[in-house]
């Protein structure tokens, strides 16, 4: 496999085998993990490519190859955590540097943005990117990055990468993607114009709840080189535990994405005319707001579904004290169907005006739809509905 170039082959073949040589030493065909924080030198400065595993490790290397590849980017760096990630992105500016950042997005993101990063001279401009004129009005000389999620956590709303990139690279604007919600098997920003994927790789990614990761692909040399630069001198790297489980968890990346969009759909076709739903958000569902960009940018839409239930927080509370199969939890994309209430839970750290203005109301509802039989999730969502 090592004489001809893996990039160009198919997306689930990647997935198996882009950086995931048979180990040299050794040739098991399995990525070692490598649990080693330094490597021996034959002279000073003279190795086989790793000194220390802040810098690389062959464990996390093998895994920021297969998932950069898959991302249709050169390089990729990974993360402790999806905010990690983040923290280290957001580094790439400096002191008195402006970032437009969409409305909606995880509440731990905003509250490293609004309590952390703001702190340190860096200002924030909050707005709703269904509007592209209003990404544009907002821009200006001090203006460095675009940060956006997209479809956004946790209602869902879709902003068009192609449209905004086209604003950032006519003002040499970073615009960086957070996308965590679709994974690369869904959505590749980087072939719709960002210049940085931020992933949560916690999520699907990772995709069975044991591992909290984040990670960063990129196309260009230049940021390459500087986010490397920054993630040796921050330091949260991914540890080659948490590297190899989530390697191996891209092998089945495409399989489950699947799955869990089917499942999505089984699940939205018997909410969507609930007696006891008011309104169900799903990009995939044509009365999506943006269902036209969602089609047009994504490959599918996902397993994330956002619903509001009649009623308020007495209610949404009943429902999900009720659900056996699906687990009320923070988190989603892992193969168990997980369920949330973002303004108690993930959204909790927005300010509760500012939830309101954005629909995190106490009857939304978030559903991670995981990968089991859908008539037992459906069997389930019905029996705790009936409580309300
Ligand atoms: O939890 P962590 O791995 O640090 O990732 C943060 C993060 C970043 N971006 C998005 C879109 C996310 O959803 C998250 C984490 N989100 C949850 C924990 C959640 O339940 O929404």
């Amino acid at each position: 496999m090592n004489s001809f170039n893996k990039n160009k082959l198919g997306f689930e073949t990647r997935a198996i085998h882009v950086g995931q040589e048979p180990d040299p030493t050794t040739g098991a065909v399995m990525t070692p993990i490598y649990l080693t924080s330094t490597y021996v030198q034959e002279s000073p400065g003279q190795h086989k490519g790793y000194e220390y595993s802040r810098t690389k490790n062959p464990t996390r290397y093998a895994y920021e190859q297969c998932l950069a590849s898959l991302e249709n980017g050169k390089y990729g760096f990974a993360f402790a955590s999806g905010c990690s990630a983040t923290t280290v992105a957001l580094h790439l500016l400096s002191a008195g540097d402006e970032v437009i950042a969409g409305d909606d997005m995880y509440g731990g993101t905003f509250r490293l943005f609004d309590k952390v990063l703001s702190r340190h001279g860096i200002q924030f401009n909050y707005v709703d990117m269904t509007s592209v004129e209003s990404v544009q009005r907002l821009i200006s000389k001090k203006t460095k990055m675009i940060w956006l999620e997209t479809p956004t956590n946790p209602t869902l709303k879709i902003f068009d990468i192609e449209k905004i990139s086209a604003l950032a690279k006519n003002t040499h604007i970073l615009l960086a993607v957070d996308n965590t919600f679709m994974s690369p098997y869904f959505q590749r920003p980087l072939d719709l114009g960002a210049d940085m994927v931020v992933h949560s790789t916690t999520k699907y990614i990772n995709g069975h709840s044991d591992v909290v990761g984040g990670a960063i692909v990129t196309r260009s040399d230049e940021l390459a080189e500087r986010l490397g630069f920054l993630s040796n001198s921050l330091g949260p790297i991914a540890s080659p535990m948490d590297s190899y489980l989530a390697l191996r968890s891209l092998k089945t990346l495409s399989l489950r994405m699947k799955a869990h969009q089917q499942n999505a759909f089984s699940v939205v076709h018997f909410l969507k005319d609930h007696a006891k739903i008011e309104k169900v958000i799903y990009p995939g569902l044509e009365s999506h707001p943006q269902f036209a960009i969602a089609k047009k940018q994504m490959h599918g839409f996902g397993g994330m579904i956002s619903m509001y239930v009649k009623g308020g927080m007495p209610q949404a509370k009943k429902f999900l004290e009720k659900v056996r199969l699906f687990s009320l939890a923070e988190s989603l994309g892992g193969v168990e169907s997980l369920i949330g209430h973002p303004a108690s839970m993930t959204h909790a750290s927005i300010p509760i005006e500012l939830r309101k203005k954005l629909g995190i109301d106490d009857n939304l509802i978030r559903l991670s739809v995981g990968i089991e039989t859908d008539s037992d999730l459906i069997a389930d969502l019905q029996q705790a509905l009936e409580h309300i």
